[in-house]
């Protein structure tokens, strides 16, 4: 049985559950309260961070990584396209995530012109999102699920709106019509009521 050490709140944890109920497999989540952290998470990641998962006393952190992890380890159904450009170009979406999540946090701190800096951002994703229909080329799958979570988390607890981005409204309502995307608008919809 594999573990996920985890933190509903952790968009890169995030990652890693959609990740994992797209390919429907079953795990065991143990939640860390990362304002609390116990000591032992530093055994299984010097960093201290989550998404740590464990196989077998095997084990592996950052959410990027795993994702690669899981996609190779249980390979159905395909997260990454079948075309070796067309991975590549899902790679460096992945590979170049701060873009997005560097301005995220900067609007989370309340920095001046963050507003500004994250909807530069949604407007490139809104042009990539024009020409292809997924982050990941033609089909669904891992440079969407390493960015949808900011996004939610955007839209839901920072009130950013995304209808000057048509095409990542569109991009949005498609991916919550996904059970795995459904399951973390739920999780963003309990940590914002709590945060009220
Ligand atoms: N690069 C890591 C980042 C993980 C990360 O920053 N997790 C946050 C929660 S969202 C964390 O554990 N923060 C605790 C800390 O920084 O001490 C990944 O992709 O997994």
């Amino acid at each position: 049985m594999l573990t996920v050490y985890d933190a509903a709140r952790c968009p890169y944890c995030a990652r890693v559950r959609i990740a994992l109920a797209e390919k429907e497999i079953e795990y065991e989540a143990i939640e860390i309260d990362l304002s609390d952290r116990p000591e032992w998470l530093y055994e299984k990641n010097a960093t201290g961070r989550v998404p740590v998962i464990e196989e077998d006393a095997w084990i592996l952190p950052e959410s990027a990584v795993i994702m690669e992890y899981l996609e190779e380890r249980y390979p159905e159904p395909a997260l990454l396209p079948a075309d070796p450009a067309d991975r590549a170009l899902a790679r460096l979406w992945i590979f170049r995530h701060d873009d997005l999540t560097r301005p995220y946090y900067a609007l989370r701190r309340g920095d001046e012109d963050a507003a500004e800096r994250f909807d530069a951002e949604l407007a490139k994703l809104d042009a990539a999102l024009e020409a292809r229909p997924w982050l990941s080329g033609v089909a669904f799958g891992l440079a969407d699920i390493a960015y949808v979570p900011w996004v939610l988390r955007a839209r839901d607890m920072l009130h950013v709106s995304l209808d000057a981005f048509p095409a990542v409204s569109d991009w949005v309502d498609r991916l919550v019509e996904r059970p795995s995307i459904a399951l973390e608008v739920e999780v963003v919809a309990a940590l914002e009521s709590a945060s009220r």
